[in-house]
């Protein structure tokens, strides 16, 4: 049996960060695989795990709650048959409710394979302070799913916040463990910690994605001749647009780190090719991670998700303007 936890948290909250920090630091002998599911259709958190050496599913496009579970149904079938590990990662899509998810990995079908662990929400405590959080139902459901609370970020909480979780934490933690950690500093020994949270949660039958079900299993690779290709998504109140690039394409890097910068959405990530190899750009409101790597990737892909509509096309010209000449 494989063990298994639920890494949940609202979009930006952490949940690749600690992922990553995870495997970095798991038993050298065991063998651990991760399932990630993304809101947007471009699929970029793969791309950030994958120097990791784990076995690696990636189900873009919605969130795998919806479509009847089925291409997490697939995905989780891959990766527990022919990869049989000794644990398995979830991460659902931060606008994602749990409730589905959950109900699928205790189903009887996988009473052989998968042995449910400790469920872990990452928590930015600054969004308790704001409604268009605080009153979502994803961000209540995840948080109320879960075994272990993880007050990620503490590196940025100001007094606020802190005053915000502390009142959190006494009103909604119950019996439950919290740890405050920065960069998802989480021991993989907690991920041992039993299912103790069984309440039940409420389902939510109006959640919808506006991509067809088709979609969210087909592969996203660009025709012969394609140059670049951008998807749209829309769900959860939120909407996302992204781009996939040829292998060809360069881009300058600190025009592309301006634009990511600059960009007026709520969430950037991408990974993509500059001159020195490739960049790895991670932003959630103000907080920027960088970093770079000398291999190019196999690809460039990036994605935005805003909270409202966004002028995708102003941002794609001015993302098309920073290529650079290919060289002969
Ligand atoms: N300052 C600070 N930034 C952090 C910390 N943990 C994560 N971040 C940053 O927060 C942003 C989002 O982190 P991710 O790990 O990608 O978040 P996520 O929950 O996987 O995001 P989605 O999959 O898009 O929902 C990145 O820019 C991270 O570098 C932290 O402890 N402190
Ligand atoms: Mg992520």
């Amino acid at each position: 049996m494989t063990k298994t936890n639920l890494i949940t948290g609202f979009l930006g909250s952490g949940k690749t960060t600690t992922i990553r920090h995870l495997l970095a630091h798991k038993p050298a002998d065991e063998r651990w695989a991760v399932l990630v599911n993304e809101f947007g259709e471009v699929g970029v958190d793969g791309a950030l795990l994958a120097a990791s050496g784990a076995l690696l599913k990636e189900i873009p496009g919605g969130c795998m709650c919806c479509v009847n579970g089925l291409p997490m149904q697939i995905g989780l079938n891959a990766l527990l048959r022919q990869g049989k590990p000794d644990r398995l990662l979830i991460e659902p899509t931060g606008l994602g409710h749990p409730k589905q998810i959950l109900d699928m990995l205790t189903a009887d079908v996988y009473q052989p394979w998968i042995d449910l662990r400790a469920t872990l929400a990452l928590l930015d405590a600054r969004q308790l302070l704001e409604a268009r959080y605080y009153q979502d139902s994803n961000f209540q459901d995840q948080l109320a799913a879960a075994d272990i609370i993880v007050a990620n970020k503490i590196d940025k909480l100001d007094a606020p916040a802190e005053l915000a979780l502390s009142a959190w934490r006494q009103e909604s933690l119950g019996e439950r463990t919290l740890i405050a950690v920065s960069q998802g500093g989480v021991a993989p020994s907690l991920l041992d910690t039993p299912r103790q949270n069984l309440r039940d949660l409420p389902a939510h039958p109006s959640h919808t994605h506006s991509q067809a079900p088709a979609s969210v299993l087909a592969a996203l690779s660009l025709p012969e001749h394609q140059r670049w290709r951008r998807h749209l998504n829309q769900g959860q109140g939120y909407y996302g647009c992204g781009w996939v690039f040829d292998a060809q394409t360069c881009f300058d890097t600190i025009g592309l780190l301006e634009w990511a910068r600059l960009a007026p959405v709520e969430r950037v990530k991408g990974v993509l090719r500059i001159p020195e190899g490739l960049v790895l750009i991670n932003r959630q409101d103000a907080d920027l991670h960088i970093e770079t790597q000398s291999a190019a990737p196999p690809d460039s892909r990036i994605e935005l998700i805003h909270y409202a509509d966004s002028d995708w096309n102003a941002l794609q010209r001015d993302l098309l303007r920073l290529r650079l000449p290919e060289r002969n």
